[in-house]
C-alpha cells in the first residue's frame, strides 16, 4: 500500500455545472431578478472507461463519465435539460426526488427511444434545497442500465441556506458493482440460477464506489467543519455509516435540512436515500480515520451474503499537517419543517409489501393502483410482510414520517424514499399540493421495481 503522505486528493469537488467541460450549454437569461435558466445536455451512450484501477470495462455514462456530471441547482431555476438517448435500447431520467410536473419525471410512462431526444423543463421549487439525484427509469431496465453506469447527483441550493457558507463541502455518491475477470460488468440473468440470488436481494457487487473511486481518501483539517452530502446510488446496498473516533452531525436527509441538527455515531442508508452530515475534524494534524459501512442485516438468511458481517472500508479521512482552525459554530436552528396537518387527511393508504408484489400486484403500466385528488393530505402505511427490508419510494412528492414500528419519528424530515425493515411497518403522511399525473411508487430496490414492486398513483384535479 502507498504511504498516505502526498496522496491525499480531493474528491471531484461539488462543480457548477459550468465547469464540467463540455455539457453547459447555456448559461440563461434572467440573473437579475436572481431566477435562472439552466440548459444542459445530458447523454447516454455506451463508452469504455477505466472503473477500476487497471481494468477497462464496457459501460453505460452520461457525458462519458461514471458517475454522470453532478447537477448544481438553485431553488428558482428554471432547468431544461436536452437528453439524448444514444444506447440501443429505451431510456429515461428520472428526477429522483425532485417536486416536479409528471410529464418531466421521466418515469416509465415516458420511455425515449433509442437514437432520439427528449427535453426534460421544470422549476425548482423554492424551499426544496437539498441533495438529489438521477438515474434512468425505463420499465423492466433500470437496474440493467444503473449497473452499467448510468447515475448522478444533482444540489440544489437556498439563497438563504442556515449553515455558514464557509464550510468546505464534500459530495460523495456511493455505488457498488460487480465485474467478470476481463472487467465487463458482471450482470446475470434472473431467469437463470446464478442470477436468482440478485433477483431476491437486489444485485450487490463486491467492489464499493465512493464517486466511482475505491476507498479514496479526502482531507480535513483539525478543527475543520465539513459538510457532507451522501448519495445512495446503489442498486441494492444499504450503509450504515460510521466515521471510526468521530461523531456525526445529521443535519438533513432526502428533501434538504432538519429543523436542528442532530447529534449521532451512525446513519444507515438505503437504497436512493440522502443525508447530509457535518463531520467535525475533532482529529490533531497528520491523523487519518476511515469512513466505513457497518454490517447490516437487510437480508433472507437463504440468500444472505457469507460476508455481510464484514465492515467496509469507503473512504480515508486523512487531517493535514495544518495547525488547528478555530471552532466554527453551527446555528441551532436549521430551517422550519412545518408538519403537513394530521386533521386534514382524507384517506388512508395501505401497501403490503411481500417479495416482488405490493398489495398482491405486480406492476401494470395500464393499470392505476391509486387514486387521489389534488391537494388531499393522505397516510401511508407500508407494512413489510417479509424478512428481508424494502426501501419505499414515492415519486414527485415529499412525505413526513409519521412513525416507525409505532415507535414515533423523533423529528420532521422531508423524505421520498424510507427503508421498511423486514416485518415492519412505516406510515407517512403526504400531501399533493401541485402536479397532477401519474406517479409512481415502488421499492427501490432496482430488481425488485424491474420485477413487478411498483405501482401508480393517479392524482386528478
Ligand atoms: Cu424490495
Amino acid at each position: 500500500m502507498p504511504s498516505l503522505s502526498g496522496v491525499v486528493f480531493t474528491l471531484f469537488p461539488v462543480l457548477p455545472v459550468v465547469a464540467a467541460a463540455g455539457w453547459w450549454a447555456a448559461p440563461g437569461a434572467g440573473t437579475a431578478n436572481r431566477l435562472r435558466t439552466v440548459e444542459v445536455t445530458l447523454t447516454a451512450s455506451p463508452a469504455r472507461l477505466t472503473l477500476q484501477p487497471g481494468v477497462t470495462s464496457d459501460v453505460f455514462a452520461y457525458n462519458g463519465r461514471v458517475p454522470g456530471p453532478t447537477l448544481e441547482l438553485k431553488e428558482g431555476d428554471r432547468v431544461v435539460v436536452h437528453f439524448r438517448n444514444e444506447l440501443a435500447e429505451p431510456s429515461t431520467i428520472h428526477w429522483h426526488g425532485l417536486h416536479i410536473p409528471a410529464s418531466a419525471d421521466g418515469s416509465p410512462f415516458h420511455p425515449v427511444a433509442p437514437g432520439t431526444q427528449h427535453d426534460y423543463v421544470f422549476t425548482i421549487p423554492i424551499g426544496s434545497a437539498g441533495t438529489y439525484w438521477y438515474h434512468p427509469h425505463p420499465h423492466h431496465l433500470t437496474g440493467h442500465q444503473v449497473a452499467k453506469g448510468l447515475y448522478g447527483a444533482i444540489i440544489v441550493r437556498a439563497d438563504d441556506d442556515p449553515l455558514p457558507a464557509s464550510l468546505p463541502e464534500r459530495l460523495l455518491v456511493l455505488s457498488d458493482n460487480r465485474f467478470l475477470e476481463d472487467g465487463s460488468i458482471d450482470i446475470r440473468d434472473p431467469l437463470k440460477p446464478s442470477g436468482r440470488v440478485d433477483a431476491e436481494n437486489g444485485r450487490e457487487g463486491e467492489v464499493v464506489f465512493v464517486n466511482g473511486e475505491v476507498r479514496p481518501t479526502l482531507s480535513i483539517r483539525s478543527g475543520q467543519v465539513q459538510r457532507w452530502r451522501i448519495v445512495n446510488a446503489s442498486a441494492a446496498r444499504m450503509y450504515r455509516l460510521s466515521l471510526r473516533g468521530h461523531r456525526f452531525l445529521h443535519v438533513g436527509s432526502d428533501g434538504g435540512l432538519f429543523e436542528h441538527p442532530v447529534d449521532t455515531t451512525e446513519v444507515v442508508l438505503a437504497v436512493g436515500e440522502r443525508v447530509e452530515l457535518l463531520v467535525r475534524g475533532s482529529g490533531i494534524p497528520g491523523d487519518r480515520t476511515v469512513l466505513e459501512a457497518l454490517p447490516y442485516d437487510r437480508y433472507i438468511p437463504q440468500t444472505r451474503p457469507v460476508n455481510w458481517r464484514e465492515p467496509r472500508d469507503l473512504l480515508v479521512l486523512q487531517y493535514t499537517d495544518e495547525s488547528p482552525v478555530p471552532p466554527v459554530t453551527i446555528p441551532g436552528r436549521l430551517r422550519p419543517v412545518p408538519a403537513l396537518d394530521t386533521t386534514r387527511v382524507t384517506a388512508k393508504r395501505l401497501m403490503v409489501l411481500t417479495q416482488h408484489l405490493i398489495n398482491g400486484q405486480s406492476m401494470d403500466l395500464t393499470r392505476v393502483d391509486e387514486r387521489a385528488r389534488l391537494g388531499a393530505t393522505e397516510i401511508w402505511e407500508i407494512e413489510n410482510l417479509v424478512g428481508m427490508d424494502h426501501p419505499f419510494h414515492l415519486h414527485g412528492f415529499q412525505f413526513q414520517v409519521i412513525d416507525r414500528n409505532g415507535v414515533p419519528e423523533p423529528f420532521r424530515s422531508w423524505k421520498d424514499v424510507v427503508n421498511v425493515p423486514k416485518h415492519q411497518t412505516v406510515r407517512f403522511i403526504v400531501r399533493y399540493d401541485d402536479h397532477p399525473g401519474k406517479w409512481m411508487y415502488h421499492c427501490h430496490i432496482l430488481d425488485h421495481e424491474d420485477h413487478g414492486m411498483m405501482g401508480v398513483l393517479e392524482v386528478t384535479r
